[in-house]
């Protein structure tokens, strides 16, 4: 069967995709489009995905758009280990955890890195600071969450971590820029600010595969 993911580079949901099927152990083919030449709107892109987005998991026959149900799909066809708990209330924390990422972080990320990588800090350094501080509350939760925790839902590694994982990546890989550093953001460098955060990517870079997933353009 030939498995293809259609990725841009640094895309977070795209990152956690790829993560999962490393962790998995699912061997695919990479197929990389250029956000600068817009690919993804390319007629024929736009056939496997009418919205033009990334990620989208191709396997024969079989076309699934959106993160959550490319994880879930994978999940359902190759069970161990599973991403999604293995019992009730371990599914909830999953979910909870996701479902927490998406409404309270991953917009004020997008707020903080978009500009920072654009070389735009000082024109919304107001707005970049404002965002800043709607993250750090947010960061000092998975802070607590993982002081007594390997993982952020559960005694093991689940798709919780596989979402907030690139998006928290996307923020450090941000703040870090020389440019950021007049901002004075207080998130990094956040072995200082968030150590159990730190630790914690530790261990997803620690994870088998892990190279074959990270963006292409920031090796
Ligand atoms: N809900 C979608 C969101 C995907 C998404 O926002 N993808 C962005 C990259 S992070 C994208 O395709 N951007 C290019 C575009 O919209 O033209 C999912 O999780 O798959």
């Amino acid at each position: 069967m030939a498995r293809e993911l259609y990725f841009i580079s640094g895309s977070p949901p795209c990152w956690s995709v790829m993560l999962a099927l490393e962790v998995k152990g699912l061997a695919y083919t990479p197929r990389r489009l250029d956000n600068t030449k817009r690919e993804q709107k390319s007629p024929d892109y736009l056939a496997i995905n009418p919205r033009g987005q990334v990620p989208t998991l191709v396997e024969d026959d079989i076309i699934v758009c959106e993160t959550l149900a490319i994880l879930s799909y994978l999940d359902a066809a190759i069970p161990a280990p599973p991403l999604f708990g293995s019992s009730p209330v371990e599914t909830a924390r999953v979910w909870q955890t996701i479902c927490d990422c998406d409404a309270n972080l991953r917009g004020p990320v997008g707020e903080i890195s978009r500009p920072l990588f654009r070389g735009k800090a000082t024109e919304v350094a107001d707005k970049i600071k404002q965002a800043a501080e709607t993250v750090r509350n947010e960061l000092a939760l998975y802070e607590t969450a993982l002081k007594d925790n390997d993982w952020l839902a559960g005694e093991t590694l689940s798709a919780a971590d596989l979402m907030v994982f690139p998006v928290i990546m996307q923020l450090l890989h941000a703040v870090g820029r020389d440019d950021a550093a007049p901002l004075q953001l207080a998130i990094h460098p956040v072995t200082e600010y968030f150590p159990n955060i730190d630790r914690w990517t530790k261990r997803l870079e620690s994870l088998p595969g892990y190279d074959n997933a990270y963006p292409p353009h920031w090796k």
